[in-house]
């Protein structure tokens, strides 16, 4: 069929254009052992976040190996994202194709939930712009389908969340896409404490530091008023994706706490443990629910020695980077 020839030949296209980042994967270590460590999941893998103290490569030298983030590779622990097309005419909606295929080369058609969806894509700008975080569904024989319209031209790239049945952990797969034509990449918002958006305030407390446990506290008011009824969505009151400046490594983070669990009130205040893997700057995503709608507030952020303004004197004594307990989850 012609769809087969066309994902086999974006399979090699994409091994070609990709086939250095994959190198360099490689390169750093043992691809199960750096996985594993990496934070970038969708919160369902508790207990992998023994980071910094998990790596044993030994190829990176005297300094501590560091995990490879999620979303910096296109194929990873024998899983590779594949779509049916790398190009989108920006502006124009489309019905996005891809598939991730398995060790055996097939599309993967069982997958584990992770936070009530099988998938998760997040699609980005490469200048952080353009933030979308969709739900595609299933087309059969393991191909997902999403309407899709990127805005804008620019490069994009997107992720896929899932936990393939039998895969050894979660993966955060990237591809790039492009959507042709002239553009200007838009400088990076600098790094405030406070986004807005529809009307509603959300204000971020804490800092970043890289290879440690951050812990994180966005409060979200409207007209002034701290918004007490948050709705759960996507069986947490918030979600967090965090994307590096330049590569954009991923990192999803979830709340400390999930609604009906006794103890995690629906606002004003969504706290979440971050772990981001190098200094510099991060755009911050946060996908919250209330009224019905889901908003996402979009926040910059230094992490390391570009740190952030001083966070306000509201902000509780102890914000710094809260040392992580023994589960080491990414909540
Ligand atoms: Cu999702």
């Amino acid at each position: 069929m012609n769809t087969a020839t066309k994902l086999g030949a974006f399979t090699l296209g994409l091994a070609a254009v990709f086939g250095g980042a994959v190198g360099v994967g490689n390169l750093t270590g043992p691809v199960g052992s750096t996985a594993e460590a990496s934070s970038g999941g969708h919160g369902g893998d508790h207990g992998t976040t023994k980071n910094g103290k998990s790596g044993k490569s030994g190829k990176h030298g005297a300094d501590t190996p560091t995990p490879v983030p999620g979303g910096l590779q296109v194929s990873q622990d024998g899983y590779t994202l594949t779509p049916a097309t790398t190009t989108v005419r920006p502006g124009e909606k489309t019905d996005f194709r891809f598939t991730v295929t398995g060790r055996d080369g097939k599309p993967v058609t069982d997958y584990q939930p992770l936070h009530g969806k099988k998938l998760h894509l997040i699609v980005a700008r490469r200048d952080l712009s353009g933030f979308q975080h969709l739900h595609p569904v299933e087309a059969g024989g393991g191909v997902w389908s999403i309407p899709l319209t990127l805005p804008t031209a620019g490069t994009y790239r997107f992720f896929t969340d899932i936990k393939p049945a039998g895969a050894a952990q979660q993966l955060t797969l990237g591809t790039d896409v492009v959507a042709p034509g002239n553009y200007e990449p838009a400088a990076l918002p600098k790094a405030e404490q406070v986004a807005k958006v529809d009307g509603y305030e959300v204000k971020l407390n804490g800092i970043l530091t890289p290879g440690r446990t951050s812990k994180l506290t966005l409060s979200v008011s409207k007209d002034g008023e701290p918004v007490t009824d948050l709705q759960p969505y996507l069986e947490a009151y918030g979600h967090l994706v965090a994307l590096r400046d330049r590569d954009l490594a991923y990192l999803h983070v979830h709340p400390d706490g999930e609604p009906g669990d006794g103890k995690t009130s629906p606002g004003p205040d969504i706290t979440f443990y971050a772990e981001v893997p190098s200094t510099g700057a991060y755009r911050l995503y946060l996908d919250f629910q209330h009224a019905g709608k889901v908003r996402t507030a979009e926040f910059t952020a230094l992490a390391g020695d570009a740190q952030a303004p001083q966070a306000p004197a509201e902000d509780e004594p102890a914000e710094q980077p809260v040392g992580h307990d023994a589960d080491g989850h990414t909540h």
